[in-house]
C-alpha cells in the first residue's frame, strides 16, 4: 500500500479588506493542524489568497493587479513555503498568477503544488474560464473570469509527488469530463483542485437550488470513470455579499465520499488515502488501454 494522508483546507469567505499576510496566516493555522493529524499533503482553494474579484468589473489595470501575484514566492507568501518546510508538508493552493512571458504581460488563473521542501514539483493555469468578458450589469454580480485570465497553456500535466502519481484542476474544469480524462490517460491516482462556486448562477437561476448536488456529481463521477482519488477544496461562505457554496470534499477513486466538510467556514477534512486503491478500478472496467474506443471519440476533439 501506499498511504498519503490528505487534508481538504476548506476556508471560509476573504473580504476585499483582508490583508494577504492574514489570508497566509489562517492557511498556516490549518496546516498546523493538518499536521498535528499526521497530514502529508494540505489542498487549498481557487484563488485562495484574495477574495474572488472576478465578480467586479474593473477598468483600472492597476487596481485589477493588486490582486495578482508577480512573484512566487514573494515576502507575503513566503511564510507559506516556510511552514510547509517546518511541519514536512506539500500543499497546493490557487492564486492570480502575473508573469511577463513572450515579451508581455499574461495573466493565468494558477495553482501550484509545492513540496515539503519548498520546492514547486507542478504548476497547473485553469483552462476551462466560466462566466463572460464584458461587463453584465443585468447580474447581481459579475463572474469576469473571461476577461481577467487567460486560458491556460500548460495542459493537464501529471507529476510524480507524494509517491503517486498527482495532477491539478481548478473549479470549472471539474464539470467537464476531458479535464480528468487528460489526466487518467497518465495514469493519474490523485487530482488536487480548489473552487470558488457562487451559489446563485445569473444566468441559470433554475440550478442555484442544485449547487451541492452538482458539486459532489462532477468530483465523484470523475473520481470513478478515471480510478482515481479527488480533493475539492472549495472557498465558501458570504463573501463580499455573494454566497459561495462548500461541500469539500474527498472522494476515493469507488466515486464514493470519503471526507466531506460539515460548515462553510475554516474547516479541515481529511483522508488516508491508499493510492493502490486506485488499482482495482485501472485494471478492470476502467482499463483504458483494454477497452477504450478512442477510434469513435473523434467528435470531442473537433472544434
Ligand atoms: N470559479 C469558477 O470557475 N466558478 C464556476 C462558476 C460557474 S458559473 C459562472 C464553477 O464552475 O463553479
Amino acid at each position: 500500500s501506499r498511504i498519503v494522508t490528505v487534508a481538504g483546507a476548506q476556508m471560509g469567505p476573504i473580504q476585499r479588506s483582508d490583508s494577504r499576510s492574514a489570508v497566509v496566516a489562517r492557511m498556516i493555522a490549518l496546516m498546523a493542524e493538518a499536521h498535528r493529524h499526521g497530514a502529508d499533503l494540505v489542498v487549498f482553494p481557487e484563488l485562495t489568497l484574495t477574495t474572488f474579484f472576478p465578480r467586479w468589473f474593473m477598468t483600472d489595470q492597476a487596481e485589477i493587479d493588486q490582486f495578482f501575484e508577480s512573484a512566487m514566492p514573494s515576502a507575503e507568501t513566503a511564510p507559506l513555503f516556510e511552514a510547509a518546510a517546518c511541519f514536512g508538508l506539500a500543499i497546493s493552493f490557487g492564486y492570480a498568477e502575473r508573469v511577463e512571458e513572450a515579451g508581455r504581460t499574461r495573466r493565468f488563473n494558477t495553482q501550484i503544488l509545492v513540496g515539503p521542501d519548498g520546492r514547486i514539483l507542478h504548476k497547473y493555469r485553469k483552462i476551462h474560464l466560466p462566466g463572460h468578458a464584458e461587463h453584465e450589469p443585468w447580474r447581481a454580480f459579475q463572474h469576469l473570469e473571461k476577461r481577467y485570465f487567460e486560458v491556460g497553456d500548460l495542459g493537464w500535466p501529471v507529476v510524480r509527488a507524494l509517491g503517486g502519481l498527482v495532477g491539478q484542476m481548478i473549479c470549472n474544469d471539474r464539470r467537464w469530463p476531458e479535464s480528468y480524462r487528460v489526466m487518467g490517460l497518465q495514469g493519474v491516482e490523485m487530482i488536487l483542485l480548489g473552487y470558488n462556486t457562487p451559489r446563485h448562477n445569473p444566468p441559470a437561476p433554475d440550478h442555484d437550488a442544485l449547487g451541492d448536488f452538482h458539486n459532489a456529481l462532477v468530483m465523484q463521477a470523475g473520481a470513478y470513470q478515471n480510478g482515481t482519488f479527488v480533493v475539492g477544496v472549495a472557498k465558501a461562505g458570504i463573501e463580499e455579499g455573494c454566497e459561495l457554496i462548500g461541500g469539500s470534499v474527498i472522494v476515493a477513486p469507488t466515486g464514493e465520499v470519503i471526507a466531506r466538510a460539515s460548515t462553510l467556514g475554516d474547516e479541515l477534512i481529511l483522508a488516508r488515502c491508499d493510492l493502490d486503491w486506485t488499482r482495482s478500478y485501472k485494471e478492470t472496467v476502467f482499463n483504458f488501454a483494454r477497452h477504450r474506443e478512442p477510434e469513435q471519440y473523434r467528435m470531442i476533439v473537433e472544434r
